[in-house]
C-alpha cells in the first residue's frame, strides 16, 4: 500500500485552519489537522515543501516509522512548527489504518475506558458579576467544569481572553485586523489583589460541585505564583493553569513546595523534552499538550503514557484554534485514556464549521461521545474549503505600564 498524494488547506470559518489530506492507492485517505494559532502558513509550507514529497511513495499503515523518519531525520528537531506538520501527518495515518481496519481510533489505541469524556467552557466577563452571569449561562447548558476569566479592576486594558465591555461574547484571543499586534497592559500586583477573592465569591455563589478551573496565562513570577496557589487553596480549584511561563520546567517546583492547587501545564509544549522532568518529579497534575503540535497521536500517548506513572493527568489543550479534526483525535485518546482527566472544549458548531468538518461527534450535558465511525470519524468537504482563504491575525502582546514586554 502506498501514499499517492496529499494536499495542504488553509482557512476556515473565522480561522485559519490547516487542514492535510493523505491520499492512498487503495482508495481511503486520511485527515490531519496542523493549525498553529497566528502562525498557520508556517506547517503548511513545511508540509507542502519538504514533508509531502517524501511523504508519497511511503506505506502508510507504517505510522511509527514514518513518524521517526521526519523527527530523526531532520537534524534539527522539534519546535511547534514541525510538531505541527509531523502531528497532522500522524493524525491522517491513524485515520487511515483506523478506516483500513473498519475501527474508531479509540480501538487502535486500546479501547475506551469511559462512555464519555468531561469537558470544560470558557466564563469570562469584564468584570465579576458579568463573569457570574457567563458561568450561569454555561450551568444551565449543562457543563460540569468551567474555566473562569475576569477582568480585574484598574487594570489599563482587559487581559487575557477577557472582553472590554460586559455582556459580549466571543474570540478575546486572535485580531484578524493584520498581522501587527494590538497591546495589552498588565499589572501583577492588581491581579494578585483581585483574584483570589473574585474565584472565593464564585465558589461562595456556585457551590462545591462546579469544577473551576483558572488560567494565568504565564504572568507569573515562581514566588508569586507560589504565593498565588496557597492563597487560592481554600477554593478548591480544579486547576490553576500555566501559572508561570513554560519554559522553565524547575520554576513549578517552587509552586509545589508551597500548595496544594492542582496545577495544569503544556499548552506550548511541542515535545516530552518539554514536560519529562516535570512529570517524573510530579510537579504537576494535568498535561495540557495538544496532539496538534505535540507531534499526533503517535508522540502524545507517549506523554501520556510517562504522565499516567507519576499520578499526572490529560487536560488537552482545545482552544478553538484547532479544527475538529485534531479535537477528534484528542477525543479518542481521551476515550482509551486510562490517566484522562478533562478535556477543554469549545462549540465550533457553527453550520459553516459543521459544513465543513461533517461528523458524529456529540457533546451532551458537559460530556463528550466520541463518534464509532472507523478512523477519527470527521470528513472535509473540499468545495466548501474553497469558500476561504487564509486571513493574516495576530494575539495580542502583553506589556507592563512602564513599556516593558511581558508574557503573552
Ligand atoms: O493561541 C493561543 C491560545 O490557544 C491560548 O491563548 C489559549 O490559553 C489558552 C487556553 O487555555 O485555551
Ligand atoms: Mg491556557
Amino acid at each position: 500500500m502506498k501514499i499517492t498524494d496529499a494536499k495542504v488547506f488553509v482557512g476556515g470559518p473565522g480561522k485559519n485552519y490547516v487542514t492535510l489530506k493523505i491520499m492512498t492507492d487503495q482508495g481511503v485517505y486520511g485527515l490531519g489537522d496542523a493549525t498553529l494559532n497566528n502562525r498557520e502558513t508556517l506547517p503548511a509550507a513545511y508540509l507542502r515543501d519538504y514533508l509531502i514529497p517524501n511523504l508519497i511513495g511511503m506505506d502508510p499503515r507504517r505510522s511509527e516509522d514514518i513518524w521517526q523518519f521526519f523527527y530523526r531525520g531532520a537534524y534539527f528537531r522539534r519546535g511547534p512548527i514541525a510538531m505541527a506538520a509531523f502531528g497532522a501527518i500522524d493524525m491522517a495515518l491513524w485515520d487511515i489504518k483506523g478506516k483500513l481496519a473498519n475501527m474508531p481510533v479509540y480501538d487502535l489505541l486500546g479501547g475506551k475506558s469511559r462512555e464519555a469524556a468531561l469537558v470544560y467552557a470558557h466564563a469570562t466577563g469584564a468584570d465579576l458579576p458579568d463573569l457570574m452571569d457567563s458561568i450561569a449561562r454555561y450551568i444551565e447548558q449543562g457543563y460540569k467544569a468551567v474555566r473562569v476569566q475576569c477582568g480585574i479592576p484598574g487594570m489599563p486594558t482587559a487581559s487575557y481572553a477577557v472582553p472590554d465591555e460586559t455582556g459580549s461574547t466571543g474570540d478575546y484571543i486572535t485580531d484578524f485586523s493584520g498581522i501587527r499586534p494590538k497591546v495589552e497592559i498588565w499589572d501583577t500586583d492588581r491581579y494578585l489583589r483581585f483574584m483570589p477573592a473574585a474565584l472565593a465569591d464564585i465558589r461562595d455563589r456556585f457551590g462545591p460541585d462546579l469544577k473551576i478551573l483558572h488560567d494565568v496565562h504565564h504572568r507569573l513570577l515562581p514566588r508569586e505564583a507560589a504565593a498565588f496557589a496557597k492563597a487560592v487553596e481554600p477554593v478548591g480549584l480544579y486547576w490553576l493553569e500555566d501559572p508561570t511561563p513554560g519554559e522553565d520546567q524547575e520554576a513549578l517546583r517552587l509552586i509545589r513546595q508551597h500548595a496544594t492547587t492542582p496545577i495544569a501545564i503544556g499548552e506550548v509544549f511541542n515535545s516530552i523534552f518539554d514536560c519529562n522532568r516535570l512529570i517524573e518529579n510530579e510537579l504537576i497534575d494535568f498535561i495540557r499538550i495538544a496532539v496538534t503540535y505535540a507531534g499526533g497521536i503517535t508522540h502524545a500517548r507517549r506523554i501520556v503514557d510517562l504522565a499516567g506513572l507519576h499520578h499526572v493527568r490529560t487536560g488537552f489543550h482545545g482552544a478553538p484554534s484547532h479544527s475538529p479534526i485534531s479535537m477528534a483525535a484528542q477525543h479518542h485518546i481521551n476515550a482509551w485514556a486510562p490517566n484522562f482527566g478533562i478535556q477543554e472544549y469549545l462549540v465550533l458548531g457553527t453550520p459553516e464549521c459543521d459544513a465543513l468538518f461533517p461528523s458524529e461527534h456529540r457533546l451532551e450535558d458537559g460530556l463528550f461521545h466520541v463518534s464509532d465511525a472507523p478512523g477519527l470519524g470527521v470528513d472535509f468537504d473540499e468545495a466548501e474549503a474553497a469558500r476561504y482563504a487564509y486571513q493574516p491575525g495576530s494575539h495580542p502582546v502583553v506589556r507592563l505600564e512602564d513599556g516593558t514586554l511581558w508574557n503573552y
